[in-house]
């Protein structure tokens, strides 16, 4: 048995320029880990806190409190204990903590911990944490989603959704996949930039000055058939639809006007008919259960995925199976603060017939992890994001790697759900 011997935290910056929390652990053994934790900018009001220690510095959103949170309080009550047990720990942590929220350590601090603790257990055990996590069952690469257009809050194009993705689909193995995005991305932002000139970039996606959904679908599949992918790259939207929510109004300003939930109903019908869209997320606000049931029953061949509504907390799943909301769960570890609790968000979700997306924050850092997490829990999909950063490449690069290392033994579905 090996046990953490040493926990401490630290600040760092992560690839978008903002504060966040990395951990690093000792085992008795002499592991050595580090693990860091992202932060998304649109992020879903039941997410775990995010402890920031205020003031001026870094306009408040430093993170040196839950940084010290890891050496005061979480190392005393984990320092001991069996690396290898995960649940353990992950049990320690929410208690320890004490809030539903993890309000009282940070969830940054915590997530920091939990991560380290499995990335740890991995290296004692000696085994690749992909398959410390999943065991000789996790051979399965997912297929890449990937925002190339940015849009709502996450840029300053006019487009009303947040993401704007393509959807690879029909590929015989994960690299060949992500050639595919690449190229497909190049061609895109050599298209834009021709009309446009430069084109900024957010996070790797591209932000141009259209206000158009069906403009930016248009680009998009230009981009796919002048690249040679036409037929096998799908399109997708991460409506984040909280953004769009005028509470008062009961109503949702998209395309210049106010839709009540029918009319954005027929208009995702009709964007759907027009275009190959198999993958729609948070189409309307983070608690409105029921309208993402209609839509589900609406579009039963499309993927509807809770983002903001699950927050990858098991007890809002459960609510969403139980009123059929979605058919696809985004999976984000940072939401619910723990790895042993995202993992029983994805485990309810899979015995309930929903398929899993693992997904990275827009504010994230070069810790590879999600890559292994996919590949363990047997993820069908990961949206990374566009492959022009160094945080999204460290997880593709990952990603690569499992693959090489499974080699024979790597399974890829090349259809995804939905097509
Ligand atoms: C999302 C993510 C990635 P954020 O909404 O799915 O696009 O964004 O990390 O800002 O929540
Ligand atoms: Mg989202």
């Amino acid at each position: 048995m090996d046990t953490i011997a040493h926990l401490e935290g630290r600040e760092i910056l992560s690839g978008a320029g903002r504060p966040t929390v990395e951990a690093r652990l000792i085992t008795a053994k002499g592991v050595k880990v580090t693990a860091s934790v992202p932060s998304g900018t649109s992020k879903g009001k039941y997410e775990a806190y995010e402890l920031y220690d205020g003031g001026k510095r870094y306009r408040g959103r430093g993170v040196r409190k839950a940084a010290e949170n890891i050496a005061r309080h979480i190392a005393p009550a984990l320092i001991g204990k069996d690396v290898t047990d995960q649940q353990n720990i992950d049990r320690t942590l929410i208690e320890l903590d004490g809030t539903p929220n993890k309000r009282r350590l940070g969830g940054n601090a915590v997530l920091a911990a939990s991560v380290a603790s499995v990335k740890a257990g991995a290296e004692s055990s000696g085994v690749s944490c992909y398959r410390y996590i999943g065991g000789i069952g996790a051979t399965r690469l997912p297929s890449p989603l990937a925002t190339v257009i940015a849009g709502g809050k996450h840029s300053p194009s006019n487009l009303d959704f947040e993401d704007y993705l393509l959807i690879l689909n029909g590929f015989g193995a994960f690299s060949e996949a992500l050639a595919a995005l690449v190229e497909t991305r190049r061609v895109l932002e050599e298209i834009l930039v021709k009309k446009f000139g430069p084109v900024p970039d957010e996070g790797g996606a591209l932000s141009p000055p259209i206000r158009d959904t069906c403009e930016a679908f248009d680009v998009m599949l230009r981009a796919v058939e002048r690249a040679g992918f036409a037929g096998c790259i799908r399109l997708g939207l991460d409506v984040a639809a909280s953004d769009l929510y005028l509470a008062k109004k009961k109503a949702y300003r998209v395309c210049g006007k106010e839709m009540q939930t029918d009319e954005l109903i027929d208009y995702f019908t009709r964007l759907s008919k027009a275009y190959p869209l198999v993958f729609i997320e948070d189409p309307f606000h983070q608690d409105d259960f029921r309208s993402f049931a209609r839509l589900t029953s609406a579009l039963p061949g499309i993927q509807i995925v809770g983002d903001d509504l699950f927050t990858t907390n098991p007890r809002r799943l459960k609510k969403g199976i139980a009123m059929t909301a979605c058919n696809t769960m985004l999976f984000k570890v940072n939401q619910v603060g723990t790895v042993t609790e995202a993992c029983d968000a994805g485990l309810m979700a899979v015995s309930n017939g929903y398929g899993v997306s693992v997904s990275l924050r827009s504010s994230d850092t070069n810790d590879s992890f999600i890559a292994d997490l996919a590949v363990g829990i047997g993820a069908q999909q990961i949206k990374l994001g566009s492959p022009v950063r160094g945080e999204r490449n460290a997880k593709y690069n990952r990603l690569l790697e499992i693959e090489a290392e499974l080699d024979k033994g790597a399974r890829f579905e090349g259809k995804i759900r939905g097509t």
